[in-house]
C-alpha cells in the first residue's frame, strides 16, 4: 500500500523492477523520482543515463531521457544543456562510467562549471558486466577481475574530493549513501536546486548496494556498505551557501 504522503504524487505501477532484489539503484531512483515530483520539474527534466546498471532506469520516469555510450553521459548532458538552457539535466551513471572511461568528461564539466547535475552510483565495481574491479574498489576487495584483491592499494578513487579541489565557487558536491535515504534525498535535491538557481555544476556520489556481484546476503550487504562508508566519508564536500570547500561529514 502506498503511504498517504506519496499517494498524490506517485501512481501505482504494474511495471516490474528491472533491478536485482536488494539493489541500491532502486532506492536512489525512488528518491530521485520524488524530488522531480516535489519540485514539479517533470516537464523540464531530461534524464541522460549511462551504459551500466543505470541503463535499467530508462523507462522509470515520465520524463525525456536518452542513453549514451558507456562513459559519455556527462559530455552528452553538457551538450543537451547548452542546446536547451531551460531544461533541468540529471545525468545518471555508475562509478565505472564516471570515474574510469568517462573521467575526462566529468573533470572538464566541473572545471568549466557546466550547469548540470550528475548523480554517480558507486558500488565499487563494474556491475553490469559481472563485477570487475573499478577505480573505487576497496583496498584488497575481491572482484571477478582481481581474485587476489583489488590493487587500488590503500587509496581508491575519491571522486567528489578530487572534483571539489578544482570546482568553481557555485558548484555543489557531496557524497551520500543509500543506507540513509533522507540525507541522500536532501543532497540530491540541493544539487538539483543548485542547477535551477544557475550556480553551475552539481554532483552527488551515492554509495550503493550490489548484492549480486558482492555475493552478499542482506546482512552482509549492509555491513559491506558500512565498510565503504569508512573508506569514503559521507557528507557535503562543497556547498556554495556554506563556506567554500568545507567538508562537513556526517553519519549516513
Ligand atoms: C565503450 C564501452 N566499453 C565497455 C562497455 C562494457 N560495459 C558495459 S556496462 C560496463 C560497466 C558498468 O559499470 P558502472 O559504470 O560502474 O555501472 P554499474 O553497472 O556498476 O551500475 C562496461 C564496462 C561498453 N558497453 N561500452
Ligand atoms: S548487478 Fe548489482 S547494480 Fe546491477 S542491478 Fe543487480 S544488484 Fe543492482
Ligand atoms: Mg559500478
Amino acid at each position: 500500500m502506498i503511504s498517504p504522503r506519496f499517494a498524490s504524487t506517485i501512481k501505482p505501477s504494474s511495471k516490474p523492477s528491472n533491478f536485482c532484489p536488494g539493489c541500491g539503484h532502486s532506492i536512489i531512483l525512488k528518491n530521485l523520482g520524488q524530488i522531480i515530483s516535489d519540485l514539479k520539474i517533470e516537464k523540464k527534466t531530461v534524464f541522460p543515463i549511462d551504459i551500466g546498471c543505470s541503463l535499467l532506469a530508462w523507462d522509470f520516469f515520465d520524463v525525456d531521457t536518452f542513453q549514451t555510450h558507456h562513459g559519455r553521459t556527462t559530455a552528452a548532458a553538457v551538450g543537451q544543456k547548452r542546446a536547451r538552457p531551460d531544461a533541468i539535466i540529471l545525468a545518471y551513471m555508475g562509478d565505472g562510467g564516471g570515474y574510469a572511461i568517462g573521467l575526462q568528461n566529468l573533470v572538464h564539466a566541473c572545471y568549466r562549471n557546466e550547469n548540470i547535475t550528475v548523480i554517480l552510483v558507486n558500488n565499487t565495481m563494474f556491475s553490469m558486466t559481472g563485477g570487475q574491479m573499478a577505480p573505487t574498489s576497496l583496498p584488497h576487495e575481491v572482484t571477478s577481475s582481481s581474485p587476489d584483491g583489488a590493487f587500488t592499494q590503500d587509496k581508491p578513487f575519491y571522486g567528489p574530493e578530487m572534483l571539489a579541489r578544482e570546482a568553481h565557487d557555485g558548484a555543489y558536491i557531496a557524497r551520500a549513501a543509500v543506507s540513509n535515504p533522507g540525507q541522500m534525498k536532501a543532497y540530491m535535491q540541493k544539487a538539483i536546486q543548485n542547477q535551477i538557481d544557475g550556480k553551475g555544476f552539481s554532483f552527488v556520489e551515492v554509495l550503493s548496494y550490489c548484492p549480486t556481484n558482492w555475493k552478499t546476503n542482506a546482512e552482509q550487504t549492509i555491513r559491506f556498505l558500512e565498510k565503504m562508508k569508512e573508506t569514503f566519508p559521507v557528507g557535503e564536500i562543497k556547498n556554495p551557501s556554506l563556506s567554500s570547500r568545507a567538508h562537513s561529514t556526517s553519519s549516513g
